[in-house]
């Protein structure tokens, strides 16, 4: 069996013996830890002088080979491009959107560089999968450095519709660069869409589904490669029992005697202005304004680790939210009562879990998300006889999967307001069906179907590509030209 490489920005602190916060790190490592393989990408450090070394280092099945990178390149790279660039104009946020091309030269310079540091630890029949926007040309960068081998990218983020893509300067330049992967794969339909809409619309490419089940043809930019939606998923199984053992443990009695019998609505997000935190404590504060029997009823906990802190986009958001929470809270609160407990930091992952299974209402509302493992996370922790109602940003990709959650438009404050209203009162034998329809839909496609759905196609497109070499050149000897040109039937 080939091996497997993954290669993303940021590794998962290996000292800690698993990921960080981050959906990425949590599906990435989970996935590896069940077929063995190397993880590939930034060790997290950043070097003012000297030559950053690449480190290898075996643990259990995974071997993981780290790099630091230079501050130039981290300013460059990172900072800019990826995220004052990327990360708002494919999360719909044009107007956060900076652009300098010295930081579009970075971004380029260090994926070309990081390919040169991965081409040495290559085996011929390696399957290599990219994950995420920092890595747009890295699949360029190692085919100019001669590697033949398999290479799929993941974007665990939307891919934004055509005319927000557009805003981006070298948007021709970074869709040409993933036509130089082998396989294309988004979180759901909608971003697949938008991708062959560009292809289609802008790219004067075609997409071509040839009446199957499996991935889209595409061809563009002289390269033809496959594309479909492979929504990432969690282990309920696993969540259920980690917030199950954790239910008696000392964070969740101290929260529970803190609320005195009183309803907690729960939310988990990195500090991010994606995950309409804003827009959610002013939601919240709706229900309070209407819902006066909800006065001292009720508790909002709020858990935000920080992220991408030396960002201006990061710290306005900080402020806004401190600025909010302390506003409603002077508003409200009464002696014996704090209605938003917001809490900026990070815990264990089997705290969270068991936190969700307290919570009656998980409250998940980005302004816009590629996936958003959280919503998947609380369902999976909830007791089934007994379980919490998830209210969900229709923007959230797990939207598209969980049926059984309240969805709500996160602009929408009055809207939301009714939905935590709802899913407050909500009798435990509806809350009792919504819970068994969602769990039935996460244990279907949990993170192992994710990643083999994904390898699967991989794997198949040597196979294909060898076909249709041959299919080619029967085409060519019968003297016969066939142009494919349909809009994506997806
Ligand atoms: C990106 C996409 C997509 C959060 N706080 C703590 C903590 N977390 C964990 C959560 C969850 C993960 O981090 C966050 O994942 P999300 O999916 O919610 O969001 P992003 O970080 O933006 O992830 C997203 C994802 O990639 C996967 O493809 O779903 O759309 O933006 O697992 O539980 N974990 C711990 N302590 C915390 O305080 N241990």
């Amino acid at each position: 069996m080939s091996r497997l490489i993954i290669v993303s920005n940021r590794v998962a602190p290996i000292s800690e013996g698993g990921p960080a916060a981050g959906g990425l790190a949590v599906g990435v490592y989970d996935a590896l830890k069940e077929t063995g393989g190397m993880w590939f990408g930034w060790s997290g450090d950043v070097l003012s002088s000297g030559q950053p070394q690449i480190k290898v280092e075996e643990r259990g099945p995974v071997t993981f080979a780290t790099i630091a990178l230079m501050r130039r390149d981290y300013d460059q790279y990172y900072r800019g491009f990826s995220n004052a660039t990327l990360w708002p104009a494919f999360h719909y946020r044009a107007d956060l959107l900076q652009y300098d091309r010295h930081d579009f030269e970075g971004y380029c310079r260090v994926n070309a560089w990081l390919a040169q540091q991965l081409v040495p630890l290559l085996r011929d029949d390696d399957v290599i999968w990219v994950h995420d926007y920092h890595l747009i040309p890295f699949a360029q960068a190692l085919r100019a450095a001669g590697v033949k081998n398999r290479i799929g990218f993941f974007l665990h983020i939307p891919f934004p519709a055509s005319q927000v893509l557009l805003a981006v300067p070298p948007h021709r330049e970074l869709v040409e660069a993933l036509c130089s992967f082998d396989l294309l794969g988004f979180q759901t339909a909608p971003d697949l869409r938008a991708f062959c809409d560009y292809i289609v619309n802008e790219a004067n490419g075609s997409v071509d589904n040839a009446g199957s089940s499996g991935p889209l043809t595409v061809h563009a930019f002289g390269r033809t490669l496959r594309a479909a939606a492979y929504p990432i998923g969690v282990y309920p199984d696993e969540i259920a029992e980690l917030a199950k053992a954790g239910e008696r443990g000392k964070p969740v009695r101290t929260m529970k005697a803190t609320l005195h019998s009183r309803k907690l609505i729960m939310s988990v997000d990195r500090l991010d202005y994606s995950k309409g935190l804003v827009e959610r404590f002013r939601a919240f504060e709706r229900l309070l304004e209407h819902a006066t029997a909800q006065r001292n009823k009720v508790s909002f906990l709020q858990i935000a680790p920080p992220t991408r802190a030396d960002m201006h986009a990061y710290q306005d958001i900080r402020l806004q939210l401190e600025g909010e929470s302390g506003r409603i809270n002077g508003r409200f609160a009464e002696l014996d009562w704090t209605p938003i407990l917001y809490i900026h930091k990070q815990y264990e992952r089997s705290v969270l879990a068991a936190l969700f299974r307290t919570a009656h209402v998980g409250y998940v509302t980005p302004l816009r998300d590629g996936m958003n493992l959280v919503a998947k996370e609380y369902v999976s922790a909830q007791d089934p006889e007994n379980p919490g109602v998830l209210v969900l940003s229709r923007f959230a990709g797990a939207a598209q999967e969980l049926e059984g959650a309240l969805i709500v438009n996160p602009v929408d404050i009055d809207g939301m307001a009714e939905a935590l209203a709802t899913a407050l009162q909500m009798p435990l034998a509806e809350r009792q069906a919504r819970h068994r329809d969602m769990m039935v839909q996460l244990r279907e496609n949990n993170v192992s179907v994710w990643r083999d759905n994904f390898m699967r196609d991989l794997q198949a497109v040597g196979a294909r590509v060898k076909a249709a070499k041959s299919a080619k050149s029967k085409v060519v000897t019968a003297g016969k030209k066939r142009a494919v040109r349909k809009k994506p039937a997806v």
